[in-house]
């Protein structure tokens, strides 16, 4: 039987299992990619493990989310970080210089390799063939110290493409289709291949746009296989050596087919606050928009730049309406400035920021109360943007432009005819990259001697190991799709105690329960209650870590996302899923106890559990545990079982 391209490169990178949906399987990482607010616990816990050199064939520091350094702990992590790339031997990308899966796209993505992430949209260089994965920063420390990295065997899905875009409709339009039919949870445990003959239609920078999308699916990753496109991508970027010819084989097998007309599709938008929240742009035209930013990991591309650069030429913005370009390198910047291009949209009314994630976490240009923001991004979770009633909707960025020519939401075509002399822009792409490579430092650049750490770096806390006994208060109840912007924020006055985990773990889950942390360290223990998909969203392992430091035991949930369940599973706390009715009956403040010999159970690979609330009645909780994942958990998480490892010899 043939094999899907998904298949081909897990089979070239397979340590251990077999490719079997479902299965544990180990595969070896051949790049690593980390970012400031993720990176400063990856090498923290690199060095915590006695790690002292990078394995793998490339890792990349970025400074790319909190670049505007507000406070002196937001440059000591930039500081600490440059120093433990010089001391370990990774790339250093400084601040200002781009989003981490921009820059990586253009410097160091491979057909072909694997590369994993402490970020979740990592997955972006699957447009270029590459099986990326996002992960918690632990699994990075781990497989940069050149240890495979587990992972169930996912579904694989055909994603068949069929016809070609017309005109206005974009790759943004692709994924957000995808969004409408498949929602926010309906990748969990599968990988997107895009084949077909649309897949040739389809430049490198659009199906990247697709691929970093797939993360709002929950999918594990996105894949398109490498052509003409791909070589020549490669070659203007002057590194056509990286490019391998990668096809699935024309009689693999896939778990599912989804098939996507692209002549079919037409501008699509996500209204508040989930990505899945996809309508026609017409549906919503009229709304009032006074803020437009274009740009983040997903469209901040120089392809992506220009279409909005070639609508806004010789007119100008709506007077009620802002517009912000926050590119997403600065290669991006410096060739729309080199071409002329960034004088043009200032003129039209557009101020540009710095390449960095910024506003998409709420840091700099958060809306103004009771106001609609159209963004380019790729999340629009609730409160994300900074503000806690915020309306963010994503769109593709000639909808954010035509919205910021009329003030409102509007159909690019009607605002066309409307406007009778614009045309759609369509793609062009660049005859070569040529930004400058001056804020990439290279291993052997190291420009600081041995790690600096200054005040605001702290140690990363450590669990016990479990024990038989497990009982404590449901400490908080919540909803359906909870996201890690719950349970730890990323907004510039949390962002700076990344890697100060007793001060970040005050702001746990404080979005929906402000006095949660406090509660939770005077019950000293107890679980979250939760409904479906829990965690989803980011990588960070802090929505782990501080649950955990505050004394939490387990999570009791319908599903949990993917990344955030090895977290838990990484810092020691128990995923255990329930059923409707039981997560019905629950209530905030009920005594959960776990009536088997927990530990015991955890290791002997007991899959039922048996749950006694208040005493009175009685639920099975399943523990859904590879051999491996139960020694974790059961150890205290992966920090100390590793040491455990270690010490036994
Ligand atoms: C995000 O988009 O939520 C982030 C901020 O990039 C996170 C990483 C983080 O929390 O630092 C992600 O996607 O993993
Ligand atoms: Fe940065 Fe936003 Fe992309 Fe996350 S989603 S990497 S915050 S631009």
């Amino acid at each position: 039987m043939g094999q899907t391209l998904t298949e081909k490169i897990l089979d070239d990178h397979l340590v251990e299992g077999e490719l079997e949906t479902g299965e544990e399987i180990g595969i070896e990482i051949d790049q690593v990619l980390t970012q400031d607010t993720t990176g400063t616990l990856v090498w923290l816990q690199f060095e915590a493990l006695g790690l002292d050199e990078v394995q793998t064939e490339l890792a990349a520091q970025y400074c790319d989310h909190q670049t505007y350094q507000f406070d002196f702990k937001n440059t000591d992590d930039h500081r600490f970080l440059r120093s433990a790339a010089g001391t370990f031997g990774a790339h250093f990308s400084r601040p200002g210089n781009g989003i981490c899966h921009q820059v990586h796209k253009e410097h160091f993505a491979a057909p072909g390799k694997t590369l994993l992430g402490s970020d979740s949209h990592t997955p972006t260089p699957g447009g270029l063939g590459q099986l990326a994965i996002g992960s918690g920063g632990l699994d990075v420390a781990v497989a940069m110290g050149g240890g495979p990295y587990y992972i169930e065997m996912p579904e694989v899905v055909n994603v068949r493409l069929e016809g070609e875009l017309p005109e206005w409709a974009t790759a943004k339009d692709v994924i957000l289709e995808m969004l409408r039919t498949q929602s926010v949870k309906g990748g969990v445990g599968k990988i997107f291949e895009y084949t077909g003959p649309g897949v040739e239609t389809l430049s490198v920078p659009e199906r990247t746009t697709i691929t970093n999308m797939g993360t709002e699916l929950g999918a594990t990753s996105s894949l398109f296989p490498t052509d003409e496109q791909t070589e020549e991508f490669l070659s203007r970027l002057d590194r056509e050596d990286a490019h391998v010819n990668l096809q699935p084989d024309a009689d693999a097998e896939y778990d599912d087919e989804i098939v996507i007309d692209l002549s079919e599709l037409e501008p699509l938008i996500a209204t508040p606050s989930m990505p899945d929240n996809v309508v026609p742009v017409s549906e919503v035209a009229g709304t009032d928009v006074e803020q437009v930013i274009i740009g983040s990991c997903t469209n901040g591309a120089y392809e992506d730049i220009l279409p909005s650069a070639k609508m806004l030429e010789g007119r100008q913005i709506n007077r009620k309406t802002e517009m912000i370009v926050a590119p997403g390198s600065k290669q991006a910047s410096e060739m729309l400035a080199r071409e002329g291009w960034t004088a043009e949209m200032m003129a039209a009314g557009v101020n540009f920021s710095e390449a960095t994630c910024g506003a998409c976490i709420g840091i700099g240009h958060v809306p103004a109360s009771d106001s609609v923001s159209l963004r380019t991004f790729n999340r629009n979770f609730e409160g994300r943007s900074g503000i806690e009633d915020d309306s963010v909707y994503l769109c593709s960025p000639e909808v954010a432009t035509a919205a910021a020519l009329k003030g409102e939401i509007v159909d690019p075509r009607d605002l066309a005819d409307e406007l009778g002399d614009l045309d759609a822009p369509g793609l062009e792409m660049p005859d070569e990259y040529d930004g400058s490579t001056t804020d990439l430092i290279e291993p052997d650049e190291a420009v600081d001697d041995g790690l600096v750490k200054g005040p605001n770096i702290g140690d990363v806390p450590l669990k016990d190991a479990l024990e038989a006994d497990l009982e404590g208060p449901a400490l908080l109840k919540m909803d359906d799709n909870i996201t890690t912007d719950h349970i730890i924020p990323a907004t510039q006055d949390i962002l700076m105690y990344r890697s100060n985990i007793p001060k970040l773990s005050e702001f746990t889950l404080s979005r929906v329960d402000e006095s949660f942390a406090q509660r939770a360290l005077d019950a000293d223990g107890g679980f979250l209650v939760a409904g479906e998909n829990y965690g989803q969203g980011s990588s960070r392992e802090h929505a782990a870590l501080c649950p955990m430091y505050l004394g939490i035991e387990g999570v009791l949930a319908q599903s949990f996302a993917r990344i955030h369940k090895a977290n838990l599973f990484n810092f020691g706390l128990l995923p255990l899923s329930i059923d409707e009715a039981d997560y019905q009956q629950i209530e905030q403040g009920d005594d959960i106890e776990i009536i088997d010999d927990v530990d015991e159970a955890v290791r002997s690979g007991q899959e039922e559990f048996t749950v006694r609330v208040n005493g009175e009645w009685e639920l099975t909780a399943t523990l859904d545990a590879s051999e491996r994942e139960r020694e974790i958990l059961a150890d205290g998480g992966k920090l100390p079982h590793t040491r455990k490892q270690h010490d036994a010899g």
